[in-house]
C-alpha cells in the first residue's frame, strides 16, 4: 500500500465498550513500532538471566528463564500509547500475567505499588491494583515472534491502559512497596500515574 499521510485510519474513530475513544486524546496511530528508550541496550545472557520478585511479599521469588517459562502462559491483544503521541493498535502478546505472579508471592496488605527494575537500570512505578487485569503481563512474544532485543527481549512489562513508559523493557525484577516511589522518567517530571485518556503526561 502506498503511504498516504493524509489518509485517516478509520480505527482512529472507534470507541471502547465504555464509550471512551479507542485512540486517546492527543495521540496518532502508527503502523510501525518505534523504538524508544534511554541509554543503551543492556547485554543479557539467558543462561544467567534472573527474574526477582521482592519487597513487601510473603514469599520472595527468584526464577531463571526455564522456571519463568514454566509459569502459566497467557495471550492478549491490546493497544499501546506512548506519551510522545504515537499509539499502536492490535498488538498480540504472549507471556505471564502479573496476577499469576502476585498469587504466587502473596503481597503483604501494606504493599500498594510495584517498582519495576530493568537490566540497564531503568525503573518505573505502577499501582499494584492496576496491573491485575486480563491485559497486564510480562511478555516475551509480540505478534508471534520473540521480542526483539530493542523492544525488550527477553521479557518486558505490558500495562496497556497506562502510557507505554510504564511498560519496562528488559525486566529483571518487581519490587512491592507501600509508598509510591518515582521511577526513572517520573523523577524527570513524567506523571506518577500516566493515564492516556486523561492525558496524565507530565507533572
Ligand atoms: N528498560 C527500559 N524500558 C523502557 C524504557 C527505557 O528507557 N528503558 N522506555 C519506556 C518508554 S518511554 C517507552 S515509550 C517504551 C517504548 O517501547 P518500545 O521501544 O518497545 O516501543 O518503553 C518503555 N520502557
Ligand atoms: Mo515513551
Amino acid at each position: 500500500m502506498v503511504f498516504n499521510p493524509f489518509r485517516r485510519d478509520p480505527r482512529s474513530d472507534e470507541r471502547l465498550e465504555d464509550g471512551r475513544p479507542r485512540l486517546p486524546p492527543g495521540q496518532r496511530l502508527t503502523d510501525g513500532w518505534p523504538v524508544l528508550h534511554y541509554g543503551g541496550i543492556p547485554r543479557i545472557d539467558l543462561a544467567t538471566w534472573e527474574f526477582r520478585v521482592f519487597g513487601l511479599v510473603e514469599e520472595e521469588l527468584t526464577l531463571n528463564w526455564d522456571e519463568f517459562m514454566a509459569l502459566p502462559q497467557a495471550q492478549m491483544q491490546n493497544d499501546i500509547h506512548c506519551v510522545t503521541t504515537w499509539s499502536k493498535f492490535d498488538n498480540d502478546w504472549q507471556g505471564v500475567r502479573f496476577r499469576d505472579i502476585v498469587a504466587r508471592v502473596k503481597p503483604l496488605p501494606e504493599a500498594k505499588h510495584v517498582v519495576f527494575h530493568s537490566y540497564g537500570g531503568y525503573t518505573t512505578n505502577v499501582p499494584l491494583d492496576e496491573m491485575l487485569s486480563d491485559d497486564d503481563m510480562l511478555a516475551h512474544t509480540h505478534n508471534g515472534e520473540p521480542l526483539s532485543i530493542e523492544h525488550g527481549w527477553p521479557l518486558r512489562g505490558v500495562i496497556p491502559h497506562l502510557y507505554f513508559w510504564k511498560s519496562a523493557k528488559w525486566v529483571r525484577g518487581m519490587e512491592f512497596v507501600a509508598q509510591d516511589r518515582p521511577g526513572f522518567w517520573e523523577m524527570y517530571g513524567y506523571h506518577m500515574h500516566g493515564d492516556p485518556w486523561t492525558e496524565e503526561r507530565y507533572g
